[in-house]
């Protein structure tokens, strides 16, 4: 493949630099090349991650915050020092906001969990969108059957945009969280989540933001956003499975019950009464995933060399090309066309089924995710079964893209 090279104010961006810090990008799928194109399911790992999960295992395994003896210290150190490099990443003011989870679902259903318990009463009303992905559906309904909670949703237009004066007019003295996707997993939209912030502060009502689309493609500083709450995936970010983070500022976390019981979260435990630990350990009951949070810690410095603005700019070239050549196939259609959007392009084939766009594409080295990307409600919006979807990540070409839209060809002219 060409070497591409991007060098424009920014970091210069070597793509075949970047593609040999990532070894499963170098095997071949029924015989061809792999062209991973599903990255908005999960990314793949830079050697640096995986080397990272083996050093912990073999030189620094201990739990953490309980022993005194080398290993523990050691290991209690790395997590921490993990903790404080996510916390410059998204620029939040203090490492008691960095709260480690098993990923964005986990995140999401701790604050319904908490932050329910804590603040909503009977009647209080929460704001989602028409393209939230289940995770931040399915835990606010739970919550809301339970405690008589109305969950509104703000419609979305053709082209995959919330219609925001809607979403104005939902606001109203029973609203008490807003929480919405920043970028769709299944259209590509980055939402005004700007905007849509400063619409909830002006009425007092915290925001929380889905950032599981958002953190590995755009500059994510939490502070200029203010949002109230930020959650994301280790796993979405070249980080391990099973990781994830939820930021949320200092005074609420403080003013929230905590999420589950165990050890280390607690302050003193007595049969009649127990006090909590400060934050953030009051979020992180029992044995934390601590190998996986130091390597996501490694996964956030790979990204910070690179740089996410170099990164993001790529992602951009490869999305326009995409789309303009894939636009060009007159029996495809683009689900997802809002003014802005980043790295995700679903579609639909006329009379052919995603799933047999998939395997079709499986056989020639592409990976693509088909289905309704955990977003059935889009898929109702748009009347469709459910999409092909291609995501982008940094290690991506337009070679690539070449190889999946000749993909497409073939298997048109195949169903004809
Ligand atoms: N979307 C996709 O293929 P977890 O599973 O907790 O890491 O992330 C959940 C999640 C929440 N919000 C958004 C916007 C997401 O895209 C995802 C995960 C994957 O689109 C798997 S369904």
């Amino acid at each position: 493949m060409n070497k591409v090279i991007v060098n424009s104010g920014l970091k210069a961006f070597d793509v075949e630099k970047i593609r040999s810090d990532f070894p499963i990008l170098h095997i071949k799928v029924h015989g061809k090349p792999l062209c991973y194109f599903d990255n908005a399911a999960t990314t793949q790992k830079p050697k640096v991650v995986i080397d990272k999960l083996v050093e912990f295992y073999s030189s620094m395994n201990a739990n953490i915050h309980r022993g005194v003896h080398y290993l523990s210290v050691v290991s209690t150190k790395a997590y921490e020092d993990s903790r404080v490099k996510i916390k410059k990443f998204i620029n939040a003011s203090s490492e008691k906001e960095i709260i480690f989870t098993k990923g964005t679902t986990d995140s999401i259903n701790l604050v319904a969990g908490s932050f329910a318990r804590g603040k909503l009463r009977d009647g209080d009303e929460i704001i989602i969108t028409g393209m939230e992905h289940h995770s931040n559906i399915v835990p606010w309904q739970l919550i809301a059957n339970e405690k008589n909670i109305k969950l509104r949703v703000v419609p979305i237009t053709d082209n995959g945009e919330i219609v925001f004066e809607e979403f104005v007019k939902m606001i109203n003295g029973k609203t008490k969280l807003i929480s919405v996707v920043y970028v769709s997993n299944s259209l590509g939209t980055v939402n005004p989540v700007e905007e849509i912030i400063e619409a909830a502060h002006n009425h007092n009502i915290p925001v929380f933001l889905d950032g599981a689309q958002a953190i590995q493609h755009l500059n994510v500083d939490v502070r200029k956003l203010d949002c109230d709450f930020f959650a994301f995936s280790g796993h979405k970010i070249y980080g391990p499975t099973g990781i994830g983070v939820l930021y949320g500022k200092e005074k609420l976390l403080n003013e929230l019950p905590p999420y589950q019981g165990g050890g280390d979260m607690i302050s003193k435990v007595t049969f009649e009464e127990t006090t909590f630990n400060t934050l953030p350990y009051k979020f992180e009951a029992g044995t934390p995933n601590i190998a996986d949070a130091i390597a996501l810690g490694t996964a956030i410095d790979y990204i910070s060399g690179i740089g996410i603005d170099a990164i993001s700019k790529h992602e951009s070239e490869l999305l326009e090309y995409a789309t303009e050549k894939i636009s060009g196939l007159e029996e495809v259609k683009i689900i997802g066309n809002a003014k802005r959007k980043s790295s995700v392009l679903s579609f639909v084939i006329e009379n052919i089924h995603p799933h047999d766009v998939g395997t079709f594409l499986d056989f020639e080295g592409v990976a693509i995710r088909t289905g309704h990307h955990c977003t059935q409600p889009v898929m109702d919006r748009f009347h469709i079964p459910a999409t092909s979807r291609a995501s982008f990540a940094l290690y991506n070409t337009k070679e690539e893209i070449d190889v999946l839209v000749s993909g497409l060809k073939k298997i048109i002219e195949v169903f004809k």
